[in-house]
């Protein structure tokens, strides 16, 4: 073999070696916590699409509190990790722990929920899907379906956070709009199964009959209060017409069995979208500050056909 081909061959090889034992790339990644199914289909992504790719993800369960995704933020930073992944469970209270992380060089991409920042060069860019138009797509599609349907109840997510504040603003905006609407009552069920069934138990007690519509922000709070109408003697879906959000399995399963009228996706699968954007942020690429999901809706329609594809 010639000089020439020998040096190349040479460092090729070398390259390959280099590449077998560079750092992996590490990522700590400080979720909400496990409050619903949604929930857990998200870290289920992050969590399988790291192993796939030999990330090494630090995962910190926040257990819905922010003082535990803040104590997790300072550990990731004191670790040094290449990049920090946020799903912020309210919107404000961020920018001292984020001016820690940009001290120390540490990019953070924030996921899911978005946050409210004095300075927006806090965080290197937002990944999730548009709160307020999911919430408008609901309140549009009971315009078009409601029928002599007024009466309206509201199950709200966790209070404070990005999710609840859009969905909320964006049905009010719309009832403003469609003003034979008349919103009865709205209580926050904190985006769980057991706390919507509950609530639902209280409103049908005190408004009884009256309640026509039920508007939830995510589909755990649907599911438990379907349990709760059923148990009242009420056919879900009939005697009054569901409105969720969110897309899980289970709730486009509900529609399809009639039970709920209508979900509006609200994907959670962001593991791969992540870290391609990691992978740009390490490579020094320039990177779109907000980057949003496309997001369909699932109703009687529509709901059977789209079972056997759903992925969470
Ligand atoms: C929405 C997400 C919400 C879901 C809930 O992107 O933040 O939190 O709608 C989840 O199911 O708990």
């Amino acid at each position: 073999m010639k000089l020439p081909r020998l040096l190349s061959a040479l460092a090729l090889g070398l390259c390959a070696v280099a590449a077998a034992f560079a750092k992996p790339v590490t990522v700590g990644f400080a979720q909400t916590g496990a409050e619903s199914a949604w929930r857990t289909a998200n870290t289920n992504s992050l969590k399988s699409e790291a192993e796939k790719r030999g990330i090494v993800l630090k995962f910190a369960d926040g257990q819905s509190k922010q003082e535990n995704q803040i104590r997790a933020l300072r550990s990731f930073i004191a670790q040094g990790v290449d990049a920090i992944v946020l799903a912020p469970i309210v919107t404000t209270g961020w920018d001292p722990v984020l001016r820690e992380a940009r001290r120390a060089k540490i990019p953070v991409i924030i996921m899911d929920r978005k946050i409210e920042t004095s300075d927006e060069s806090l965080y290197t860019a937002f990944i999730g899907s548009d709160f307020y138009k999911e919430g408008a797509m609901a309140a549009d599609w009971l315009a078009q379906n409601a029928g002599s349907r007024t009466r309206i109840v509201e199950l709200q997510g966790e209070p404070g956070s990005a999710a609840a504040n859009e969905r909320r603003r964006a049905f009010a905006d719309a009832l403003a709009k469609h003003t034979q609407f008349q919103m009865l009552d709205s209580q926050t069920g904190n985006f769980r199964r057991a706390e919507g069934k509950q609530v639902m138990e209280a409103l049908l007690k005190k408004h009884g009959k009256a309640i026509e519509i039920l508007y939830s922000h995510n589909d755990d709070m649907a599911l438990g209060a379907i349990q709760a109408i059923e148990e009242a003697g009420l056919k879900p879906g009939q005697d009054i017409l569901i409105v969720s959000i969110d897309a899980i399995g289970e709730a486009v399963k509900t529609v399809a069995e009639g039970r709920m009228n209508c979900t509006v996706e609200c994907n959670p699968l962001f593991g791969p979208k992540v870290y391609d954007l990691v992978a740009k942020i390490l490579a020094g690429e320039k990177v779109d500050k907000q980057m949003y999901n496309v997001d369909a809706l699932f109703d009687t329609t529509t709901a059977t056909a789209a079972l056997p594809t759903r992925q969470y």
